[in-house]
């Protein structure tokens, strides 16, 4: 593909309720996409193809290093600029290419993940070809899993729990932090009972030193505890999981395949949450499957409250044969009264993977409008 432009937009929509994790609260989601310009078919025939990337980089550094406004500088100044200089030189940009072309530039995986991403969609639109169906997806539709954030008490927590089984989520995750622990776990396992799938994540909230507590989640038959200890701790981890008999997952330590290589040999996790954005795209992503599927590690989808954007692509990797427990992609309406693209609905537990070309969806104008604080063009 020669790629002839970029824009990079920010937008701010409100969440239909504030998301309570051990690091923060949000009450609006942040979010940078970039929209790539370029032409496939050579310079014979060439058409026009354009395509979306969603940065799962939040508005604040808390989840992980990378934040928005970070993010939408390294795009501007760094990565869009490199692809199309490459591409002005004759490079043919795909999305195979992108990792080794932006490799010179250190970590900013957030960033690098979305610009990826756009050039995937953009390439599959030109092909005509469903992300789905390039990453090597077998199945039409994902089970949906629900995060649920720290509640104001119990008893909130369970009508809020209570309203998702009914609507149909299969698998409940809550989010926990010292003090907000072992209580509602107990309560939710009191109220609906010992079949419901559920787990917890701790965002980084725990030290090794809380192990006893931790222990006390095995009680619960928990599918698994995600993340106790901090992002750079594989060696703490692994310690923990001979404390545990709940099996550890990680999610913010696996930054990249080799990352997540070195998580299994050292036996930190014996699961593990696959989040593109977070591992610099979805072909990574796609390793890490690999990776584990060879090593009989269960794999399972993040969510990082995206968009219909994300949530697409997410949707997609989801339905790769590895991904054996449910994941956190959940219909639109859990986080948004109204998407920027169509919905996503959840329908008997499941979200349906999209099939057109490339993402499958695309922004509607008028409501990505709407969310749009700043946007910019940025050419060679
Ligand atoms: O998209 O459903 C979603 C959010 C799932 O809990 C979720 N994500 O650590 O896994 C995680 C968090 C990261 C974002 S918290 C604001
Ligand atoms: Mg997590």
């Amino acid at each position: 593909m020669k790629l002839t432009g970029a824009e990079l937009r920010t937008i701010r929509m409100p969440l239909v309720s504030p998301f309570e994790t051990s690091f923060g609260v949000e009450e609006d989601r942040v979010a940078v996409l970039v929209r790539v310009i370029g032409t496939v078919g050579g310079d014979r025939r060439p058409t026009e193809v354009q395509g979306w990337g969603e940065c799962v980089a939040m508005e604040m550094p808390l989840y992980s290093s990378e934040y928005a406004d970070a993010a939408a500088a390294m795009l501007r100044k760094f990565l869009i600029p490199r692809l199309l200089t490459a591409s002005r030189s004759g490079t043919d940009v795909t999305a195979e290419t992108v990792d080794t072309l932006l490799e010179p530039f250190i970590g900013h995986r957030m960033a690098k993940a979305a610009l990826e991403m756009a050039v995937l969609d953009a390439q599959l639109r030109g092909t005509g070809q469903s992300l789905a169906a390039y990453l090597g997806a077998t199945r039409d539709s994902v089970p949906s899993g629900v995060s649920v954030g720290i509640q104001p008490s119990i008893a909130t927590l369970l009508d809020v729990v209570g309203d998702y089984l009914a609507e149909g989520y299969v698998r409940i995750k809550l989010k926990i932090k010292p003090g907000w622990d072992i209580a509602p776990v107990e309560a939710v396992r009191e109220r609906f009972g010992e079949l419901i799938p559920l787990q917890v994540d701790a965002n980084a909230a725990y030290t090794l030193a809380d192990a006893r507590v931790l222990r006390r989640l095995d009680a619960f038959d928990l599918l698994l505890i995600e993340q106790p200890l901090p992002e750079d701790d594989l060696r703490q981890h692994a310690e923990l999981a001979k404390l545990v008999r709940t099996p550890i997952c990680l999610d913010e330590s696996i930054v990249s395949p080799r990352a997540a290589a070195d998580a299994i040999a050292l036996r930190s996790c014996s699961v593990i949450n696959i989040k593109a954005g977070r591992v610099g795209g979805y072909l990574a992503a796609v390793k890490i499957h690999d990776l584990c599927r060879a090593n009989g590690i269960p794999v399972w989808c993040g969510g990082m409250v995206e968009t219909g954007l994300g949530r697409a692509a997410n949707a997609a990797l989801a339905a790769l044969p590895g991904f054996t427990l449910p994941g956190d992609v959940s219909a639109s309406d859990r986080f948004y009264e109204r998407d920027i693209t169509e919905p996503f609905v959840m329908e008997d537990g499941r979200i349906t993977v999209p099939t057109g070309p490339g993402l499958g969806v695309t922004p509607i104008q008028g409501v990505l409008d709407s969310y749009t604080v700043s946007t910019e063009g940025i050419q060679a």
